[in-house]
């Protein structure tokens, strides 16, 4: 007989930007961080959905304690896995091209300006080291989270453009990493460009069952796109994770630079 009051095995947990503190007391009450910041999950799995940076006070503080925790995590015998954001791509691509004016499909571009339009903060790469950029440049851009239930599809972005850089997850995490290594900033930008755009799922549970048909799982989880924005309501309105198309879908991304809530979802 399972233990009704064991927590899950493992969780999922959307959009940080940079909201340290939330993060860290939600990750508290889950049981999953000590008071002191340390791991307290044990054995537990717990899958972080990209957009560390941006927006909010302290992204850097994010990414340390993201990679704090897997290294806490591992000793313990659990896992923290970590997957890539479009705001991952961006401070890349701000770290390696900077001022670099780029003829992109969309016009000119540079990736310092869509850095700091889209809530780039000085402060967190002063606080990033190489290391930290060489941690961003190899995250996978998806995963299949085993669970009672059956695989989950975890990705950061609600887009179909994915299949841009491959038809299996693992194509997908190559082709990405490939692209995010390449000295040629257009590469890096299209992956920007691609991880950016959203709500493909919306209403088209066709698409959705196609997708994960190709990508494998009976159910995908995604952050990106803030639950208030695509039901309408202020985001501090947000009580828990927008399950949609059929079922098939979950949008975890509350919207916490938004006044939101940290949501933290377990997996069956
Ligand atoms: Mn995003």
């Amino acid at each position: 007989m399972p233990d009704a009051e064991a927590p899950a095995r493992s969780a999922v947990v959307g959009d940080v930007h940079g909201a340290l503190h939330p993060l860290m007391a939600a990750l508290r009450h889950a049981g999953l961080l000590d008071v002191h910041g340390h791991w307290a999950g044990g054995t537990r799995t717990l899958w972080f959905l990209g957009d560390y940076l941006d927006r909010g006070p302290d992204g850097a503080g994010v990414v340390h304690l993201v990679r704090h925790l897997q290294s806490e995590a591992a000793d313990d015998g659990g896992a923290v896995h970590a997957l890539l954001g479009n705001h991952e791509v961006l401070a890349l691509g701000r770290h390696r091209f900077g001022t670099r004016r780029l003829e992109t499909a969309a016009g000119p571009r540079s990736f310092e300006d869509s850095w700091r339009r889209n809530g780039g903060r000085d402060g967190d790469h002063r606080e990033l080291d190489e290391d930290d950029f060489a941690w961003l440049a190899r995250l996978p851009g998806m995963a299949l989270a085993p669970s009672t239930a059956g695989p989950q599809l975890l990705l950061h972005a609600d887009t179909t453009e994915y299949r841009a850089f491959g038809s299996t997850v693992e194509e997908v995490n190559a082709g990405l990493a490939e692209r995010l290594s390449s000295d040629d900033p257009l590469r890096h930008w299209d992956v920007w460009a691609r991880l950016t755009t959203r709500h493909a799922f919306r209403g088209r549970s066709s698409v959705a069952a196609g997708f994960l048909r190709e990508f494998g799982g009976v159910r995908m989880i995604h952050g990106h796109s803030i639950i208030g924005d695509a039901l309408g309501h202020p985001a501090p309105l947000t009580d828990g994770p927008d399950v949609y198309a059929e079922g098939l879908v979950v949008d975890i991304d509350g919207g916490l630079y938004d006044g939101g809530p940290c949501l933290v979802l377990p997996l069956p």
